[in-house]
């Protein structure tokens, strides 16, 4: 049996250190975000250090058409097993690593249909890269990682 492993990632992804990631062009809830990385062997991105942090705000398209506003992304951080207990969704290890905008996160219960508290973590919430808890159910765009070697078993 050989095994042949590719190096890099593939097209529309970009790499960083040994991981690869992907911005969204669509707006999804987090659940189905989530659900579009997992279907690609991967999951939502996790910002677990300074240096991920750094990469990911690079990554960010500047919104021409609404200066003012940014792009935010889901990424894969939620309290949604335990409030108040944020962790990456792909280890259920617990977040040390923060990078919250002032007062959040806020769990702040809008008065929608829904009603849902904010479980699910929002990047980019200021442009600069700043974190907000927000509900889980509304459309953002969102961006996955997956690590970069693909490996293909022939034989
Ligand atoms: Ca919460
Ligand atoms: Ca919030």
């Amino acid at each position: 049996m050989t095994k042949l492993i590719t190096e890099g990632c593939i097209d529309g992804w970009v790499q960083h250190n040994d991981m690869c990631y992907f911005l969204s062009h669509d707006k999804a809830t987090w659940y189905e975000a989530l659900a579009v990385c997992s279907s690609v062997y991967g999951t939502l991105a996790e910002p677990s250090s300074v240096d991920v942090q750094n990469f990911l705000v690079s990554q960010i398209p500047r919104n021409t058409s609404f200066p003012q506003k940014h792009f935010q992304y889901w990424i894969g951080i939620s309290d949604v097993f335990k409030e108040s207990r944020w962790m990456f969704i792909s280890t259920q290890q617990s977040v040390s690593t923060t990078f919250w905008y002032p007062g959040e996160p806020n769990n702040n219960i809008p008065s929608t249909l829904d009603n849902t508290d904010e479980d699910c973590v929002l990047f980019n919430w200021d442009g600069k890269g700043s974190w907000n808890d927000f509900s889980c159910t509304s459309r953002y765009l969102f961006t996955c990682q997956k690590e970069d070697a693909d490996v293909n078993v022939i034989g």
